[in-house]
């Protein structure tokens, strides 16, 4: 348990004395093992039914994702949570609009080949299926009260890291997702309305999965094609 009251000063600051729990090497083995099948059973969906979900379940995914590390922790970040119908069905149209453009006109053969067994296409349906559809912003900069900048640090990084929390929060969660990235993304600033210091990162449908569904068949990377260990 953390106990606020154990603090020390560090140049003027307070430090909190910080308990993390360990566990014997038996138990890390069982722990890291399980972990491990767990997270690889998450599978990136595009069938969602429009099965409604609590908005508690939904704070709480957000809430675990902006637990990641961050740069400074400036937690360069903000989580645009959209169930408003008439807002999905704005952001089908205007990504449909931009997949269009791209599938046809802005992507490399290389790049639809690379894509045929995943199996997409311009169609966005779960854009408007999916109950909510939570936009991930990241913020190069805060504005203070005056209007003045204030600079964020490692924005990619720390913000690619609230994602990853945010997805394996919806997994645990039982729900799937889809990291979605129409591109260009600025029409998303324009339908919800952002202040100019955020930009739209990531578009990540979250829902109860639909009866039956597919997913392509693909295969993880072996340790040995990963990793390299330096002893
Ligand atoms: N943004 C498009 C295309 C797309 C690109 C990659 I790389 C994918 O892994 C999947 C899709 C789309 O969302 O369809």
């Amino acid at each position: 348990m953390e106990d606020h009251k154990d603090t020390i000063q560090l140049e003027g600051h307070t430090h909190v004395r910080y308990y993390k729990e360990s566990y014997d090497e038996a138990d890390m083995l069982e722990r890291s093992a399980n972990f491990y099948k767990w997270v690889n059973d998450r599978r990136t969906v595009r069938d969602f039914s429009d099965k409604p979900i609590s908005k508690e379940i939904i704070d709480n995914i957000v809430l675990s994702a902006s637990t990641a590390p961050s740069g400074a922790h400036k937690q360069p970040w903000t989580f645009c949570v959209v169930s408003n119908p008439e807002l999905k069905s704005k952001i089908r149209q205007a990504a449909e609009k931009e997949e269009q453009e791209s599938y046809k006109n802005r992507m490399s053969d290389e790049w639809l080949e690379v894509l045929k067994p995943i199996g997409t296409d311009w169609r966005k349906p779960f854009l408007e299926t999916a109950p909510y559809l939570i936009i991930i912003f990241k913020k190069p900069y805060d504005l203070d009260e005056n209007g003045n900048k204030k600079n964020n640090y490692y924005v990619n990084e720390s913000v690619g890291l609230a994602a990853g929390f945010l997805l394996t929060a919806i997994h645990d969660a039982g729900l799937i997702a889809l990291t979605h990235t129409p591109s260009p993304m600025n029409f998303l600033s324009k339908i919800l309305n952002r202040p100019t210091n955020e930009r739209p990162f990531l578009l990540i449908p979250v829902g109860y999965p639909s009866e039956k569904m597919y997913v392509p068949h693909l295969k993880r990377k072996s340790l040995t094609e990963i990793a390299n260990y330096y002893e």
